[in-house]
């Protein structure tokens, strides 16, 4: 494989122990850009992880890394102070650079950053069974109470408005209306859908200003390939791509794990016949949620948080379908359609959402 971007030489800019053997690149992520090191120290293999962060995306990777480092700091510490058995494991750590800072901004002003792969440990981008994303669901609870004492307020906003839907939607829109890639045509359907759910993107921005939702410390991408599962155990024990860990609801990251872990297909899954929410898993994840988040969350964050999952996966829709629109420049696509095929399999579970809700509401208040 060739090397793009001369990883030695950024490695050489952190302190890394022993010496340099290979990388090789991780693709599961639709943003940044993912190499696992290995490094011959003394004798024994050490890997470390190198990413670039996409500094279109994220305009102020020094306020970024210091979100971070707070809060993998703030966690670390809980964990060692419960004792916790994977303590050393628990979340991630950073390595500075040699000029004592937690990043490198090359000359493209391409962000860089290193930190410690994580050992014994597997990613799921599907789940097998329920039992895994139950342990999703008590790992994401744990995340969110960890950091409830953590002040939201000295956190930076890395990507303002991002599950701002009332935002999104005008996005959308502006999307719609500039036809950049001139593919409005093939998505008539799929654009009258979305508009036909405008009314959706105002309830929790409503509810947020009316100071009825408390803004806590969120993970805003809890996709299940950022949990890092023990091997031995199953348990998720680190959460992992906190680039986007901001003040935000609880909703949004129950929303967003259930929108990519408890669709029967995959988020690209060409055949919208096969998308579905499956409501077993839907029932792990909520009880496994539940029982570790119950405590910091309200009557009514509880209440919504069958919405919480139609809206994060009617929100993610339009953000594919306007980035079709815009000719793909925001998500890493592998096809011409991939984004339109992501914003299809989207939008087809929001509709089985919708036909699934009083179901999905009765088996929330099971756990409350
Ligand atoms: P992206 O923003 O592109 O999704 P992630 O930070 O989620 O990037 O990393 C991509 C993948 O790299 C993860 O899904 C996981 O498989 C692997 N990975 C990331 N960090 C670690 C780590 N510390 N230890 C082991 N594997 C890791
Ligand atoms: C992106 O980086 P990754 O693949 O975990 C995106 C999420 C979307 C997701 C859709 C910073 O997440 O918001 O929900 O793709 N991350 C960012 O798969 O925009
Ligand atoms: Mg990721």
């Amino acid at each position: 494989m060739s090397n793009p971007f001369n990883l030695e030489k950024i490695c050489s800019l952190f302190n890394l122990n022993g010496e340099f053997i290979e990388y090789k690149r991780n693709t599961n992520g639709h943003i940044n850009s993912t190499f696992i090191l290995t490094f011959n120290e003394d004798g024994n293999i050490k890997k470390y992880v190198l990413q670039k962060i996409s500094t279109e995306i994220f305009k102020n990777p020094e306020g970024l890394m210091n979100n971070i480092v707070g809060v993998t700091k703030h966690i670390r510490k809980k964990n060692d102070d419960m004792n916790t058995p994977w303590a050393d494991r628990c979340t991630l750590t950073f390595l500075p650079t040699t000029d004592g800072k937690y990043f490198y901004l090359d000359e493209d002003n391409s962000c860089w950053r290193v930190y410690e792969f994580i050992d014994d440990v597997y990613t799921c981008n599907a789940i097998e069974n329920s039992n895994d994303f139950y342990n999703a669901g008590v790992a994401f609870g744990e995340f969110q109470n960890l950091l409830a004492d953590y002040d939201s307020s000295s956190l930076v906003e890395t990507i303002p408005n991002f599950h701002n839907t009332v935002s999104r939607f005008a996005d959308f829109k502006k999307a719609v209306e500039d036809n950049k890639s001139g593919r409005l045509d093939n998505v008539k359907e799929e654009v009258e859908f979305a508009i036909a759910r405008e009314k959706d993107t105002h309830i929790l921005v409503d509810l947020i200003a009316e100071g009825k939702l408390p803004l806590r410390v969120t993970h805003n991408d809890t996709k299940l390939n950022n949990i890092l599962f023990d091997n031995e155990t199953n348990k998720g024990i680190c959460i992992i791509d906190l680039d986007t860990v901001m003040p935000g609801l609880s909703l949004y990251d129950f929303g967003d794990s259930i929108r990519f872990g408890a669709n029967t297909a995959a988020e690209d899954e060409k055949d919208v016949s096969k998308v579905s929410l499956d409501l077993e898993l839907y029932e792990a994840y909520v009880k496994g949620y539940l029982s570790s988040a119950k405590d910091a969350l309200t009557d009514l964050e509880k209440e919504l948080l069958p919405f919480g999952a139609k809206l994060m996966t009617y929100e993610c829709g339009i953000r594919f379908l306007a980035d079709y629109l815009n000719g793909d420049i925001y998500f890493h696509t592998d096809y011409a359609d991939h984004n339109l095929v992501r914003a299809r399999t989207q939008f087809a579970l929001v509709a089985d959402m919708e036909k699934k809700m009083d179901e999905m509401l009765e088996i929330t208040k099971k756990y409350c």
